[in-house]
């Protein structure tokens, strides 16, 4: 039997799934299960909404919400769940991926999420193990390792 994802991951497009693939392979060489959707916030909101809002129940702890441009996806993600969202912004062809970020790091208080690097597809996973690693042991020994692994270069 395939084990409970305990990470989701929403994207608002399949043209973000080339960046977002980093995010799955850390999470897998991390040991992390995970799941991975693809919904957008402005062309698919009922998906999103009941994605977002049956994520706890569905025994996911940490949300990933990848988007670019006007990237509001992490923010809805954040109005329909209790669970943590990271957000990663997209490089865009436009504006490099600015646009991406700012509507991500400038959510309004009362509904804040965590944001990474522009692409930082990979910076996400090991956040969201972080998470996990403050209440399940295994992943905090993951982290620990992978930290003991770069020190030793
Ligand atoms: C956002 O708009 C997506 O997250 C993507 O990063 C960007 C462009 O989407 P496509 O036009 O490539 O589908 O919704």
């Amino acid at each position: 039997m395939a084990e409970q994802p305990l990470v989701g991951i929403i994207m608002g497009s399949n043209s973000d799934l080339a960046v977002m693939e980093a995010c799955g392979e850390e999470l897998e060489r991390l040991g992390v299960p995970f799941d991975m959707v693809v919904a957008s916030a402005h062309r698919s909101p009922e998906r999103v909404h009941e994605w977002a809002s049956s994520a706890e129940s569905r025994g996911i702890r940490v949300i990933i919400a990848a988007a670019g441009k006007a990237a509001h996806l992490g923010g809805m993600v954040a109005a329909y769940t209790p669970l943590p969202v990271i957000t990663v912004p997209m490089k865009t062809s436009d504006l490099g991926g600015l646009d991406s970020l700012l509507s991500m790091v400038q959510m309004p208080t009362g509904v804040p999420v965590a944001c990474v690097a522009i692409n930082g597809a990979k910076n996400a996973a090991i956040l969201a193990t972080q998470i996990l690693g403050t209440s399940i042991p295994q992943y905090r020994a993951a982290i620990v390792a992978y930290k003991r692994e770069m020190a030793e270069g």
